[in-house]
């Protein structure tokens, strides 16, 4: 007759609270795990009316382009009908959005741009 295997040992009893030098103890929590920010992307909508020398200004100055990637992305869009001008965090994108739209309402263009998740 074959033997029974060994039985396991008892389950450990929980580990005592640590105690720092002084005596008090010590709370112990493990690190909060932290998410990545969920991105969102920047668009620019294609309109019949805002100037194309506009739209490139937006692109240098709220997305950091260049004048040949923003001429770029902005014929893109012209042809197209929309582009992506970056990927942000929602606060950062919501903010660029904003700003787009107040300078080109405030210049009198119907220029839209929106976000959506990336
Ligand atoms: N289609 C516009 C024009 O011919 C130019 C334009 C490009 C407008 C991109 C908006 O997001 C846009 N003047």
């Amino acid at each position: 007759m074959p033997e029974d295997p060994p039985p396991s040992p008892p389950p450990k009893p929980p580990a005592a609270p640590r105690r720092d030098s002084g005596g008090a103890v010590v709370a112990e929590r493990k690190a909060a795990r932290v998410k990545p920010p969920s991105l969102y992307q920047v668009v620019l909508l294609n309109d019949d009316y805002t100037p194309m020398e506009f739209v490139v200004m937006v692109l240098q100055r709220y997305f950091q382009r260049d004048a040949d990637s923003a001429t770029h992305i902005m014929l893109k869009i012209h042809h197209e009908g929309r582009g992506i001008c970056g990927v942000y965090p929602k606060d950062v994108a919501a903010t660029k959005v904003e700003l787009v739209i107040t300078a080109a309402r405030r210049e009198g263009h119907p220029l839209q741009c929106i976000m959506e998740a990336a």
